[in-house]
């Protein structure tokens, strides 16, 4: 490892504190799609979604994020009245019972703005307000927390033949050029947090450059959010299908807290959670 993670700031998602400064938060995953490249179509109804929701904080999710369009290659694009369809009932039923902040993945203002109006109090946006510039505008005003994310390109586009010089040091300028439009938008600094965006646009060396040098993102001054899980280089490293990387989505967590990531998002918080913990003590006790 070459550079030592720097610590970031706490999160403040509504009336609560999310302890970023501190440790590795776990944020479960809820995909309310028909299509997720991992787990399409299991949770596209309101019940089911909710219920998975549930199980996730019992497992030990710190926070969880819905989603209502998926973002792989050949995903079909998603119409803003069927996103809001299916997104809002999940975040208006969690945010009241889940006990956790609830965090919206879109790309869109309006989703965005209605699923606060929800009761979500966190903004994940895989396009780093690119896709839609008002998103900025309405995590300024709804003063909560923003996910910006690297991507090459566009969902459709991404895959086609991705190249970089030196990918960490361009998602490192991307990611600070996006903060510091958040931060013009009106966002402010202690609620950015940034991804460099796992698979998005990647090749295999790129997705394993980025999380080996993963500390440098964290010279951004700002929680680093990693999303590995049952992503297919790890089906490409294991020859293992969507629902078995459990494995190796531990491994690469293990490897991003080390590194300083201080949100992981997955779809199999009990053994995540176990995975953060025992990292977190091994780096404690190491460092006695
Ligand atoms: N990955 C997916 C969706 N949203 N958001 C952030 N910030 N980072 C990610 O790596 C990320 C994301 C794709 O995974 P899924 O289809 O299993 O949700």
């Amino acid at each position: 490892m070459s550079i030592a993670p720097l610590v970031p700031h706490d999160l403040r998602a509504g009336d609560r504190v999310l302890p970023t400064a501190s440790r590795c938060l776990v944020m479960g995953v809820v995909n309310v799609t028909p299509d997720s490249f991992s787990d399409g179509g299991r949770y596209l109804d309101p019940a089911a979604a909710v219920a998975h929701g549930l199980a996730l904080v019992a497992e030990g999710a710190d926070l969880l994020d819905i989603g209502g369009e998926s973002t792989w290659r050949g995903a079909v694009v998603v119409v803003e009245a069927v996103e809001l369809d299916r997104v809002l009932p999940v975040i208006d039923e969690l945010a009241r019972t889940a006990g956790v902040p609830i965090s919206v993945d879109t790309r869109k203002a309006a989703v965005a703005a209605a699923a606060v109006a929800a009761g979500a109090s966190m903004i994940n946006d895989v396009s780093a307000g690119r896709h839609d510039p008002d998103l900025l505008g309405v995590a300024a005003d709804a003063k909560v927390p923003l996910v910006l994310m690297h991507m090459l390109g566009t969902p459709a586009t991404m895959q086609d033949d991705p190249r970089y010089d030196d990918v960490v040091a361009e998602v490192e300028t991307f990611l600070t050029e996006r903060c510091l439009a958040a931060e013009f938008a009106g966002v402010d600094h202690e609620a950015l947090v940034v991804d460099p965006g796992i698979g998005f646009g990647k090749r295999d060396q790129d997705n394993y450059a980025l999380l080996d040098d993963l500390a440098r993102f964290t010279r951004l001054g700002h929680p680093v959010m990693v999303g590995t899980s049952r992503k297919a280089f790890i089906g490409r490293a294991l020859d293992s299908p969507a629902d078995h990387r459990v494995e190796g989505t531990a491994a690469t967590v293990v490897w991003a807290v080390e590194r300083g990531a201080r949100i992981v998002r997955v779809h199999d918080v009990a053994p995540i959670v176990r995975s953060v913990r025992m990292t977190e003590a091994m780096m404690r006790w190491g460092a006695s």
